[in-house]
């Protein structure tokens, strides 16, 4: 569970819409070995690990269940249990796939389930992943969109070539304070 008052653990959730690669980014993170799969929901529950770095620092880790605009009726119960741990969690890390053409729709859908989740208010980083996949101009638009959405950084990562990846680890460790 990501509870801090209960671990004192600074507490980081993934979320983002299904297939975006959330469980790669964290089996990479947390050195654990989720199932990945090329496919709709292939989470549905949410587990926690620890990113730690050298000198022992640690945070706490989820990975949960994917979003998706009309959610099927059988999968909102899950859905809304697994993601109220993410209520907990200090910072969301938001994973967009950047090779999705409906992105700015997802990054919408999944802006708005937090909403309605009552976790507007929480820090929101956006990570697009899958950069693997894009061409440079495409990033260049991939900034343009993320300024719309955020105005943090953006991140920009490959859960699959690990490119972005180390920056991604230090900037959460920092975060951690
Ligand atoms: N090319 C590329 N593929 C990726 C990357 N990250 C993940 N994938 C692929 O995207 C697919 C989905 O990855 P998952 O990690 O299962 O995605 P998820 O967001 O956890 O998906 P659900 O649990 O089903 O919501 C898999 O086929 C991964 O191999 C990446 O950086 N580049
Ligand atoms: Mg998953």
């Amino acid at each position: 569970m990501l509870r801090r008052r209960e671990n004192g653990a600074y507490s980081i959730s993934i979320v983002g819409y299904t297939n975006a690669g959330k469980s790669s980014l964290f089996n990479i993170l947390t050195g654990k070995n989720r199932e990945v799969q090329n496919a709709l929901f292939v989470t549905l529950d949410s587990v926690s690990g620890k990113l730690q770095n050298h000198s022992g620092k640690e945070i706490l880790i989820s990975d949960t269940i994917g979003f998706i605009r009309n959610l099927p009726p059988s999968l909102i119960g899950t859905f809304k249990s697994t993601l109220m741990e993410s209520i907990y969690a200090d910072t969301l890390l938001h994973v967009i796939d950047s090779s999705d053409e409906k992105i700015a729709m997802k990054i919408e859908t999944v802006q708005q389930i937090l909403k309605d989740l009552g976790m507007s208010d929480k820090k929101s980083i956006l990570v697009f992943n899958k950069v693997d996949t894009v061409s440079p101009e495409r990033k260049e638009e991939l900034q343009l969109l993320a300024k719309k959405f955020s105005q943090d950084k953006p991140l920009f990562i490959s859960a699959i070539t690990q490119e972005g990846i180390p920056y991604l680890k230090d900037a959460l460790l920092d975060y951690a304070g």
